[in-house]
């Protein structure tokens, strides 16, 4: 196993923050009955649950591996994708389940969402630096497509929609876009992209900031009004 180094300190701040977001969720979900609203809840509290547990697991080394690229080594931590392939499909369909999205729409955003983060994984693991540069470019063409189903035919599913659940959604959906644009950045500047601007300690810290962002940030104005969530909850 790879020793993990300083950059620890933001893995396990990255597990407390995801831990407290969880019980904070679970605290707030309580005495929710509604069973659409209840999905809200569910789906958000699996997503900070599973990241508690991905970032425990990077914090404690299991998560991390190192790959040889030329005559490099760098050190991946694979847990990430293993986080991020269960929890981004999760916003996603809170995400859709707001915009009141039909099934064809949910479905092609999470298989476009699967394949980049698989192919994020392949980027991360190859050892050819001009192939992780090629993934990259792949998994990113496929970020890309996601982001436009969500400004364009999501958004516009959400018009029948109430105006507080438009605004709402309009909300996420432009945190999300800024957030997930974010990702790409900083793993082609970090040690993934084997140009190391952003040394392993630095990078690990903005996907840390990042994460508690997209996932306990977005939970965290999902959930805080329980009056919209009804509307959401009701069909149109
Ligand atoms: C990778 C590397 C390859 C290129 C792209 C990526 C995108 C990752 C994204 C991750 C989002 C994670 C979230 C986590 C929640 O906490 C895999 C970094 C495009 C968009 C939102």
């Amino acid at each position: 196993m790879v020793t993990v180094g300083a950059e620890s300190l933001w893995l396990w701040i990255g597990t407390l923050g995801m831990t407290i977001g969880t019980l904070y969720f679970v605290g707030r979900g309580r005495g929710v009955t509604d069973k659409k609203m209840q999905e809200f809840y569910i789906i958000t509290i699996f997503i900070t649950t599973i990241a508690a547990a991905m970032y425990l697991l990077m914090a404690t080394g299991f998560g991390l591996t190192q790959v040889q690229v030329g005559n490099r080594t760098l050190d991946i931590y694979w847990a990430r994708y293993a986080d991020w392939v269960f929890t981004t499909p999760l916003l996603l369909l809170d995400l859709a389940l707001l915009a009141g999205a039909n099934r064809n729409t949910i479905a092609t955003l999470v298989g476009l969402d699967v394949f980049m983060i698989a192919t994020g994984l392949i980027a991360a693991l190859e050892p050819n630096a001009t192939y992780r540069i090629m993934w990259w470019g792949i998994s990113t063409g496929a970020l890309l497509a996601l982001l436009y189903i969500l400004v364009g035919t999501l958004s516009k599913q959400v018009e029948t929609r109430d105006a507080e659940v438009q605004s709402l959604f309009s909300t996420l959906r432009n945190l999300t876009m800024v957030l997930w644009l974010l990702y790409p950045v900083v793993w082609i500047l970090g040690t993934e992209g084997t140009i190391g601007i952003l040394p392993l300690y630095w990078e690990t810290a903005a996907f840390m900031v990042l994460d508690l962002s997209a996932k306990v940030g977005f939970g965290f104005l999902l959930l805080r009004s329980r009056a919209v969530l009804e509307k959401a909850s009701t069909p149109t």
